[in-house]
């Protein structure tokens, strides 16, 4: 029998992948569950074959340089990159995979959660329902919100994931329009009924909701930016399952609190896990939803995750390339 691979685990992943990665791989895994240091990752890339990092780990240029000749495989678990320096790593003959298809779904339905809850004011209303207020009873007037149905959403980044939330928002009578590097199919258009916008400026300046769908590259960095935001109209929000650096954050929460962006919701943040008080405290006024980096937070969205990871690792250790590889400049 060949020898095993000697593979890196930085986080706990669903029982079922750790058990099958144990079997097939001479695997070391970071048993607490806390995000390992620097210095721990590089000594993980300077011993195994395959290092299989998750977001919260930043592998970055000077670490790959310290990296052993035997790192072959960054297999990222999960679909952005942008934790991992692609360039780097290919330089050094080391490749990177990444987790896509498997999470386009559940990611779409929390986009699609965001746009639901802030017009309608889901968390608020639940939170005030359990909340020391005794509910009064209904009311012709209270907790009214917006409706959804009829009004226009803007989705940047018309990839797989932008695809599936425009099918969904399609579904719930939204008007659906984009904006991306190149034109999606005339037959996905057609589908869709999806109108593009080569200029992302003008797109803004006409949406009710805009939702952010495209991966965190340094041609995104802040592609919501200060000016960018403010051609929103006052009544429109945005909803971010992407990652926070493609938003301006402080000029996203100080024009919410001026009154001319009428809310968000956001699944990912600037430096996260650190959140920006003022966010929290639009986020207890009620004018924006917050949740914990949860597009990918189901049970078969893990595992599937997981199993993706297995392939890449594998077909390597079986000498071809493995399928998920990100080829630098494509992060
Ligand atoms: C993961 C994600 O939870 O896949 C992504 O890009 O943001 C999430 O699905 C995370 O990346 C796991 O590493």
């Amino acid at each position: 029998e060949r020898k095993k691979p000697v593979v890196a685990i930085t986080r706990r992943l669903p029982q079922p992948i750790e058990q099958r990665m144990g079997e097939l791989f001479d695997v070391s895994l970071n048993a607490g569950d806390v995000p390992m240091t620097q210095p721990e990752l590089v000594a993980a890339m300077r011993r195994v074959d395959v290092l299989v990092p998750t977001v919260t780990d930043r592998i970055d240029r000077s670490m790959i340089a310290q990296a052993g000749n035997q790192l072959k495989l960054i297999a990222n678990f999960g679909n952005g990159v942008d934790n991992i320096d692609v360039e780097a790593a290919h330089a050094r003959g080391i490749f990177v995979t990444n987790t896509p298809n498997v999470l386009n779904e559940d990611t779409a339905d929390m986009t699609m959660a965001l746009i639901l809850a802030v017009p309608r004011r889901l968390v608020e209303g639940g939170s005030r329902l359990i909340s020391g207020e005794r509910w009064a009873g209904w009311s012709p007037t209270w907790m009214l919100g917006r409706r959804l149905t009829g009004k226009k959403l803007g989705i940047v980044g018309m990839g797989r994931i932008g695809t599936a939330v425009a099918r969904r928002a399609k579904a719930f009578g939204l008007e659906i329009h984009y904006h991306n590097r190149h034109r999606v199919s005339p037959k996905t258009e057609a589908e869709l009924g999806a109108t593009y916008w080569d200029s992302l400026d003008q797109m803004l300046a006409r949406m009710d909701i805009v939702s952010v769908n495209c991966p965190s590259t340094p041609a995104t960095y802040h592609l919501l930016s200060a000016r960018r935001l403010a051609l929103m109209p006052a009544q429109a929000f945005i909803v971010n399952i992407a990652r926070g650096e493609i938003i301006d954050q402080q000029a996203l929460v100080k024009l919410i609190e001026e009154g001319r962006i009428a809310g968000a919701g956001l699944d990912v943040f600037e430096g996260e896990p650190a959140i920006d008080r003022r966010l929290m405290k639009l986020a207890e006024e009620h004018r924006v939803v917050l949740l914990p980096h949860m597009g990918s937070a189901t049970i078969e969205a893990r595992i599937d995750m997981g199993e993706k990871v297995i392939i890449n690792i594998r077909t390597l250790m079986d000498g071809h390339r493995p399928p998920d590889r990100i080829l630098p400049g494509q992060g």
